[in-house]
Formats: structure tokens, sequence, C-alpha cells
């Protein structure tokens, strides 16, 4: 039913694989939607605990695709009417979104992988503020999440210059959570998502919510969202499980509910 993407539901993970190739994997609006469906589909889906995105071919994607840029568009306007709306998604989703980048991430590719929950980099990975080389600003919530991993400075470096992050680096400057190596992509990148898919959901999206609401909120009212969000935790039957479990002395097995 998708065109630009592949989407695949295996074992409580939600795949979704970047489908053009042969352009890198680039943007055009029909994906910018396709991906918005795709999480929200997968987001009301009980079956999944974890969702992946990751690239077809050599590359994770290579941003807005440059052969659709004109002088009549208005890139304001595409990204309210395109990005925005995917990006949205993908911020309210309550389950754990892993970046696998399997090779390079730019423009607004890199965009996309920052506001995943997770990135981890095959060997092949690179992230590239390519922007710059086009004469635009970063975008599609770019340097709102990169000054969250890296501060200021180095953001304004990388978007000023907009040379290659290699994936080692990415690790090194905090961002990318684990480097794979050839070999074993992807088969670690399935037992990365294995491992989150197994874990308590519903906690691990009130984690989220909390996290978020850091900066935006006063000491008071984060402390008031928190007792909120552990009132909900506290109901699961995953935090039940734990419980027991620990009684029990053997290893919970969480249901996400
Ligand atoms: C592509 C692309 C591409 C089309 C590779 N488009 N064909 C938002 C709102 C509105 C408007 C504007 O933008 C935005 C946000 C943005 O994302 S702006 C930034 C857009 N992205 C870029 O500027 C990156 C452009 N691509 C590159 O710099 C390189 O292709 C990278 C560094 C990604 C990869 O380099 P290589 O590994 O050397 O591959 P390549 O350049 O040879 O590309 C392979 C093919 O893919 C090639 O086609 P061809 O027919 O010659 O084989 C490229 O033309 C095509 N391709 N990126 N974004």
């Amino acid at each position: 039913m998708f065109e630009t993407i592949r989407y695949v539901v295996k074992d409580n993970i939600a795949w979704l694989y970047l489908n053009r190739p042969e352009k890198l994997n680039a943007f055009v609006a029909k994906m910018n939607h396709e991906v918005k469906e795709a999480i929200k589909s997968a987001s009301f889906d009980e079956q999944v605990r974890c969702i992946v995105i990751t690239g077809e071919g050599r590359a994770f994607c290579s941003g807005q695709d440059l052969s659709e840029v004109d002088e009549q568009m208005d890139h304001g306007q595409v990204l309210r009417d395109h990005y925005g709306p995917m990006l949205k998604q993908i911020s309210k989703c309550e389950k754990p979104i892993v970046a696998a980048v399997n090779g390079v991430a730019a423009g607004a590719g890199f965009s996309l992988a920052l506001a995943c929950d997770f990135r981890i980099v095959s060997e092949r990975a690179s992230f590239l503020n390519a922007f710059i080389h086009v004469g635009l600003i970063p975008d599609s919530g770019n340097l709102l999440y990169l000054t969250q991993l890296v501060g200021h400075s180095k953001a304004l470096e990388l978007s000023v210059f907009g040379e290659k992050i290699p994936a080692s680096a990415a690790v090194e400057m905090g961002l990318a959570n684990l480097l794979i190596s050839e070999e074993t992509w992807p088969d670690d990148v399935t037992a990365y998502a294995t491992k989150l898919a197994a874990l308590p959901t519903k906690a691990i999206g009130l984690i989220k919510k909390s996290l978020k609401a850091v900066s935006n909120l006063s000491f008071e009212d984060y402390l008031e969202l928190e007792a909120q969000g552990q009132r909900v935790a506290g109901l699961t039957m995953d935090h039940r499980e734990g419980i027991q479990a620990f009684m029990e002395k053997r290893k919970p097995v969480f249901s996400g509910k």
C-alpha cells in the first residue's frame, strides 16, 4: 500500500524502510506522508512495541529530493505542509523509535534521524548537515534536536561548515548511541530493537514525555507531571510483573500493557 517506503511488522517490531534507493532515499512529499502514516499505524498497533526506521540500499536518507526543488517552491510551505506533520507524528509517538542509520543521513535525512529516540549507526553511516551547501538553514527540527545532543557551539559548527561526521565521531560526540560493525549489521539492529520491545512499553512512553517536558516546565510543574506519569506507570501490568518477579527472584516478562 506504500510506494516510497516499505513497512513490515514482525515480532513486536515495526520496520520502516525508506525506499527510494536510486536517490539515496531522498524525500518527496509522498514519502513525508507515508512515513507519517506508518508511524501513526505503528503507534496504534498493539502488537508494536518498538519502531525502527532505516534505509534501503547504501544510504539512510539524503534529505529533500533536490530535483523537485524549483523557483516556484515555497520552502516554508513545504515544511509546514509535509515535513511538519511527519515530525509531529514522530514526536507524539509514545513507543521507542530507533533510527538504524545504515549509510549517509544528509539534510532533512539527518533531521529525521535526530527526531528519533535512538540512533544506532553502521560503520558506513555518516551525518551531514548539508543545508548550508545549498544555501539553506537546517530545518525539520534539526537545530532543536541537535543542540540537545551536542550543545550550541558544536551545532553551529556542524551547520555552518556542513562537514561529514563519520560514524565513530558521531558516537564520540553523543550524536549516536551505538556503533555496529558491518558484519553484525543487521542482526545487531534486530537485537537492539528486540531488547527495547521487551521492556515496559508504557513506562518508556512516560519517560519520553517527562524528558520532553524538562526544559519547558517550572520545577513545581515538572514534579507534578512526574507524579501524574508515575501514577499511570504504577497502574500497568508491567509494573505488577516487575514487583512480582523481584519478589520471586526471577527475570520479569513484560507484556507492554
Ligand atoms: C539525490 C539526492 C537528493 C536528489 C543524492 N536529491 N537526488 C526542506 C524543504 C524544502 C526544500 C529544501 O530542503 C529541505 C530540506 C533539505 O533536506 S535541504 C538538503 C538536501 N540534501 C542535500 O543537499 C544532500 C544532497 N546529496 C549529497 O550531498 C550527496 O548525494 C550525499 C553526500 C548525500 C551522498 O554523496 P555520494 O555518496 O557521493 O552519492 P551521489 O552524490 O553520487 O548520489 C547518488 C545518486 O543519488 C545521484 O544520482 P545519479 O543519478 O547521479 O546516480 C544523486 O544525484 C542522487 N541524490 N542525494 N537530496
